[in-house]
């Protein structure tokens, strides 16, 4: 996979989150190999964002950012909660780095992230520092998140390649986003909304974000399809062509990732609400 800088913005945004000395900045520059100087430095509620344009080669451009502020934020929480949103919000896929025992901070950025049902990726960062390579830490990342965390070393390039692969796996769900957002699925292409049991109970369907994606997808003559998740093998086994797109809640993304043809792309109703909202704004 090459990277090159590109300068111009983009809607594809990689959010590294972990306290200062963590490791961001040189696990942006060990990813993309570049050392530069970083583009462009925010400061904001004593969170320093810093971001950095490039593009992976399949993928397009992406802008990194890292959120970093002082250790006393990440022990107790003060994280702002208006910018911790719009902070969440303004990010496509989060990689929040792990490198301590002390992991409060670090698990509520991961959780924001699950809430808003946007793809986040634990790593447990400079590695070849800790005397088991990360192990111990690795297993109580995973208890704490339910998510294996990948061991990362900038300095040695350990669980680079892997970290690649992650987010490009990762990426179809943004992708997925953009795409109905975009115009990349339109009329005659298949749809497949796979939704929560939930749904059955719920009192006003109105206002649910499945019915107003549903009413988009229509008016876009899409083929739209939908099942609950347990009925998923037995929906696909009677297309006779994967769809081009699925779409679930953030509790099934995982389940989905694994189950889904390799041709479909998958993305996550909040991913889409949101999407709405910024239209309207
Ligand atoms: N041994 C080791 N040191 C690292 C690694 N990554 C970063 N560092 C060092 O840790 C310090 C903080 O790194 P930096 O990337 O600036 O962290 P940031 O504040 O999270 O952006 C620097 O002195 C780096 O050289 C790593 O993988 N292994
Ligand atoms: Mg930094």
């Amino acid at each position: 996979m090459g990277f090159q800088e590109e300068k111009s913005a983009t809607p594809f945004r990689i959010g590294l989150y972990g306290r200062r000395g963590s490791g961001k900045t040189s696990l942006i520059n060990a990813l993309t190999g570049k050392h530069s100087a970083l583009v462009r430095a925010l400061h904001r509620n004593d969170i320093e964002r810093v971001y950095k344009v490039l593009s992976i080669k399949g993928i397009g451009q992406i802008t990194f950012s890292e959120m970093s502020g002082t250790d006393d934020m990440w022990k107790h929480d003060n994280f702002g909660q208006e910018s911790a949103q719009a902070s969440v919000k303004e990010t496509d896929l989060a990689l929040v780095l792990f490198r301590e025992a002390d992991m409060h901070g670090e698990l509520i950025w991961f959780r924001n992230f699950q809430k808003a049902g946007k793809p986040v990726i634990p790593v447990i960062s400079r590695v070849d520092a800790l005397g088991d390579g990360g192990r111990v830490l690795a297993r109580i990342v995973e208890q704490k998140t339910g998510q294996e965390p990948l061991c990362v070393s900038a300095m040695t390039g350990d669980g680079l390649e892997e970290l690649r692969e992650e987010i490009v796996k990762r990426f179809s769900e943004v992708f997925g986003g953009y795409a109905v957002k975009g115009s990349l699925v339109g009329e005659g292409e298949l749809v497949l909304l796979v939704s929560p049991q939930e749904i059955r109970g719920a009192k006003s369907k109105e206002s649910l974000p499945q019915f107003k994606l549903l009413c988009e997808l229509l008016g876009r003559k899409c083929l739209v399809m939908s099942c609950v998740p347990e009925m998923l093998e037995e929906t696909l086994a009677k297309l006779t062509e994967p769809p081009k797109l699925i779409i679930t809640d953030g509790a099934h993304l995982d389940e989905m990732r694994e189950k889904k043809p390799a041709d479909s792309m998958l993305t996550s109703f909040a991913v889409l609400s949101e999407d709405c909202e910024e239209e309207d704004e």
